[in-house]
């Protein structure tokens, strides 16, 4: 049987990684690149061949080297400087954590991590990522294959709230909003608004305004901000899970262990059920 991956020096090692990824992710202002990496690990996954998806694959030259993927070397050689000091986690969870810190750090929703992904140098042939020339039609054969929907699209798109293009990068330029590095949800508003001075409207961006059912969300989630923060979360947890089932031993909640198996489970429950009978029966005397 192979030897899970979490366990609780494991469990205090992400803890570690987390705090330092919040403090470098501050002085670096890299939360937008970070959160991209994220994305891009976790956007190939295909879910009926089960191939793809958030296994540290990205770190391999054939895969950083896809078009789509201009520039994600910068964060891939942030994370080697979490990662050097904590050689145990896996890249695929360190990127994924990396986007979860990223978005909590720029004042976004807490997005609940799971730790155990493994590794994988499989990297899928160039092509799975979106378009950002291409349409609504394109984005749902995109996130369909991934197993996602209408609505994780929507959502999930609010992650442009971050960031902006490079020209040398990606032949776009400009933020989406006024404060790129503020997680909120302003990219709807600003879509809504349509052509605005200075800010970017990728054709994926007005798309979600053309189609009826993604606009839907947009109009929610440009009214509402709670709206967004829950359905984000959401969504970006079922992003950074594609293809990879927690292990049942650990239940992990804000980063603190609160059962590593069925035994730890009755153990806590046992512990919890005698001293409180104890207490009782103090009162009782
Ligand atoms: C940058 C386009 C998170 N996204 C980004 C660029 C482009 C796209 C500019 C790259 C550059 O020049 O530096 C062209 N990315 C797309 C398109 C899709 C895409 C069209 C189609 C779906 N993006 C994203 C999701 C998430 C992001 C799901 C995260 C949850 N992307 C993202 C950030 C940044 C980009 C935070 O795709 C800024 C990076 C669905 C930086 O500032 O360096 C929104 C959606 O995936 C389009």
């Amino acid at each position: 049987m192979a030897m899970p991956i979490v366990d609780t020096e494991y469990l205090k090692q992400i803890d570690k990684a987390r705090r330092e990824l919040r403090a470098f992710i501050a002085n670096k202002n890299c939360a937008p690149i970070m959160l991209r990496l994220a994305w891009h690990d976790a956007g190939t996954y295909d879910v009926n061949t089960k191939t793809g998806g958030p296994n540290g694959s990205i770190r391999t030259q054939e895969e950083y080297t896809h078009g789509s993927n201009n520039g994600l070397k910068i964060a891939i050689d942030f994370c080697e400087e979490i990662k050097s000091k904590h050689p145990r986690i896996t890249y695929a969870d360190l990127y994924q954590l990396a986007g979860v810190v990223a978005v909590e750090v720029t004042g976004g929703p807490t997005v609940d991590f799971v730790p155990g992904r493994k590794d994988s140098t499989n990297s899928p042939k160039e092509g799975r990522l979106p378009n950002a020339t291409k349409g609504a039609q394109h984005l749902r054969d995109i996130f369909y294959r991934m197993g996602l929907s209408d609505k994780d699209v929507v959502a999930l798109s609010g992650g442009h709230t971050l960031g902006r293009a490079h020209a040398d990068r990606s032949g776009f330029e400009g933020p989406w909003t006024r404060e790129p590095l503020k997680f909120d949800s302003l990219y709807f508003v600003e879509l809504l608004k349509g052509e605005s001075e200075g800010l970017l409207k990728l054709p994926t961006d007005l798309a979600l305004v053309e189609d009826p059912v993604f606009h839907r969300y947009v109009d929610l989630y440009a009214k509402d901000e709670d709206a967004f923060f829950n359905d984000y979360a959401v969504s970006h947890k079922k992003l950074s899970e594609l293809g990879f089932t927690p292990s049942s031993h650990t239940v992990v909640k804000d980063g603190v262990v609160l059962a590593q198996s069925a035994v730890g489970v009755l153990v806590t429950a046992a512990v919890v059920i005698i001293s409180y009978l104890y207490e009782a029966r103090k009162k009782t005397k």
